[in-house]
């Protein structure tokens, strides 16, 4: 199916303000690595933690969403139809809402009234503006997500008793994530900040705020992450000539994801105090839950990469291997970022372990981990994306040469992303703490082991810069300048098309049922506790 010229545009305009996003928000990134290192020091009107949050909320909640919202209305346009004139204006309004809501952000951390961090922890305290601008965010997405969902209700309609398109169906599981994660973000930005910032109410309680948070931060995680998977279950084997291994494994991992990915966010206070360990055990066991479907992705993906090579003529154990298309920036890209989630996902392991936990929390280990989850395998995987997306919905193509400078991009990233994260996992265990710009501590024993780690984020950090600006270099390139043609859009076929997919998948009622009956037994009575034997709420603080 061709996607139309509109969907194109919208889908366009949205992909264009998450290439500007990560540009800027990685200049930033790359200044906090100076600083802590003591190469530079800031002038005196501007703020080390105005930075970091200038940096955490365009990276983690403005790029992100931005990139998978383009992504999504391509996917979805081109394996389930041209969207309705209704459902488009809906995604210009939630573009428009975005947009207005990242303006207004920008502005409050511009103007030093919002230094609060990408997760806003209370007792910190912003202007009301900062939290009208996140609210304007979600509710913009929500009307994207109304665009997705009722194309793909549209497309069953239209094709009664048919399978869905696996994409379609992709994007709709994770948007039926994220719409019930964001659930608990809303309640505490309604009910708890916006009336806490205009001194409607006094104080506070932080606990509910942090559990509140969590409920939403784990499940953002996988929301930046299941873009990814879309990519690598449906478009990295039609590019390595291969096929998508089982489409029930697939849709059923994504199902995975939506039971397991909410009742787990305990696993982010570990070390608060409130919550009784009983039920901080209980989320640890659903949060070894929710690695399943990662494993049951690596095993499809193994299984897929062997066969396609082994079609290829590859021979004995490994000689599969060296029949991928290596020089392909749009398979190498994806794959350096599977490669990255095998050690991010050991460390995610380890951080969801209760003991483990008390070692790294609030040090730059974890740092490390989200550097490699979502800026490692997540970023990588979406630079692979952008090579091909950009001049397929430009209808250009990818050039030889561009391909080239990709490859020199993405592996620049890789390697950047690996010195920072590394240096970060290190000195995180020697108790370098994170969220913070000055850790000398007087020249203290301790403290001045961490140095040399730190001048390694400074290096990492500045080829992720480096790396970045070629990325932008070469999206220019293919949306001006490349050669007017064809792009492929690489969507595979399943490996065993008779292979019958059970209509269970599809019966979203009944997994929405399941999730809420989990986030019941697994929220209730602890929040109960919270909302009756919490101390006095706080009045905020202003460090800045
Ligand atoms: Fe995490 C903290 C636990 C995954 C992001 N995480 C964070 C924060 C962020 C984040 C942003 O339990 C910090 C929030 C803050 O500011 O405080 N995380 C986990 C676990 C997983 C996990 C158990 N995290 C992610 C992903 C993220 C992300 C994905 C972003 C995209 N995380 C935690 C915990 C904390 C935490 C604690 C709190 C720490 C604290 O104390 O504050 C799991 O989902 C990981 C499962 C993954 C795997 C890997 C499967 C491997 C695959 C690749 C296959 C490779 C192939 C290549 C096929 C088990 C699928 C073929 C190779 C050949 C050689 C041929
Ligand atoms: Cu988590």
């Amino acid at each position: 199916m061709k996607i139309s010229q509109l969907d194109a545009r919208l889908s366009l305009v949205h992909f264009y303000v998450a290439f500007g996003s990560i540009l800027f928000a990685g200049l930033l990134g790359l200044v906090q690595t100076l600083v802590r290192s003591e190469l530079i020091t800031l002038p005196s009107w501007l703020n080390y933690y105005q930075i970091l949050t200038g940096h955490g909320v365009i990276m983690a909640l403005v790029f992100t969403t931005y990139f998978i919202f383009g992504f999504f209305y391509a996917s979805v346009a081109k394996s389930a139809g041209e969207f309705t004139n209704k459902q488009r204006k809906a995604g210009w309004v939630g573009f428009w809402l975005l947009t207005i809501g990242l303006i207004l952000a920008a502005v409050m951390i511009a103007l030093n009234e919002a230094t609060v961090l990408y997760t806003f922890y209370a007792p910190l305290q912003a202007s009301p503006f900062f939290y009208i601008a996140l609210a304007l965010i979600i509710i913009g997405t929500y009307f994207g997500a109304y665009a997705v969902i009722s194309r793909y209700r549209l497309w069953k309609k239209e094709h009664p008793g048919e399978k869905t398109p696996l994409l379609a169906y992709m994007a709709v599981a994770t948007l039926v994530l994220w719409l019930i994660a964001t659930i608990g973000v809303v309640a505490a930005v309604l009910f708890q900040f916006l009336p806490w910032a205009f001194g409607w109410t006094d104080t506070i309680n932080v606990a509910l705020t942090r559990t509140l948070f969590w409920y939403f931060g784990h499940p953002l995680v996988y929301f930046w992450l299941l873009p990814a998977y879309m990519a690598w279950y449906v478009m990295v084997p039609k590019i390595i000539g291969g096929k998508i291994f089982s489409d029930q494994l697939a849709r059923f991992s994504f199902v995975l994801f939506i039971l397991f990915s909410i009742p787990v966010g305990f696993h982010h206070q570990l070390l608060e105090s409130g919550i009784s360990e009983g039920w901080k055990f209980f989320q640890v066991i659903l949060t070894f839950a929710v690695i399943l479907p990662s494993l049951m992705t690596a095993f499809a993906l193994f299984s897929t990469f062997e066969i396609a090579g082994r079609q290829k003529g590859g021979k004995g154990l490994f000689g599969w291997f060296k029949k991928l298309p290596w020089g392909d920036v749009r398979f190498l890209a994806p794959f350096l970022g599977m490669l990255i989630f095998i050690p991010a996902g050991a460390g995610g392991i380890i951080n969801a372990s209760h003991q483990l936990n008390q070692i790294v929390h609030n040090t730059v280990w974890v740092t490390g981990h989200f550097h490699i989850t979502v800026g490692g395998t997540v970023a990588v995987t979406f630079f692979g994306i952008s090579y091909w997306i950009i001049p397929h919905l430009k209808g250009r193509i990818l050039t030889k040469k561009m391909n080239k400078i990709g490859i020199y991009q993405t592996v620049l990233w890789a390697v950047g992303m690996g010195i920072m994260s590394s240096a970060m996992h290190i000195s995180g265990l020697l108790g370098n703490p994170r969220r913070t710009q000055m850790t000398s501590y007087n020249g203290h024993e301790v403290a001045s082991s961490w140095g040399a780690y730190e001048m390694a984020h400074a290096v990492g950090g500045s080829l992720l810069v480096i790396s970045l600006v070629l990325f932008v270099i070469v999206l220019i390139n293919l949306a001006y300048f490349a050669p007017k043609g064809n792009e492929e859009f690489p969507i595979a076929e399943e490996l065993n098309p008779t292979q019958q997919t059970p209509n269970w998948l599809e019966n979203w009622k009944l997994w929405i049922g399941i999730v809420f009956a989990l986030i019941f037994i697994a929220y209730t009575l602890p929040i109960i506790d919270i909302i009756n034997n919490s101390p006095p709420g706080s009045s905020g603080f202003k460090y800045w």
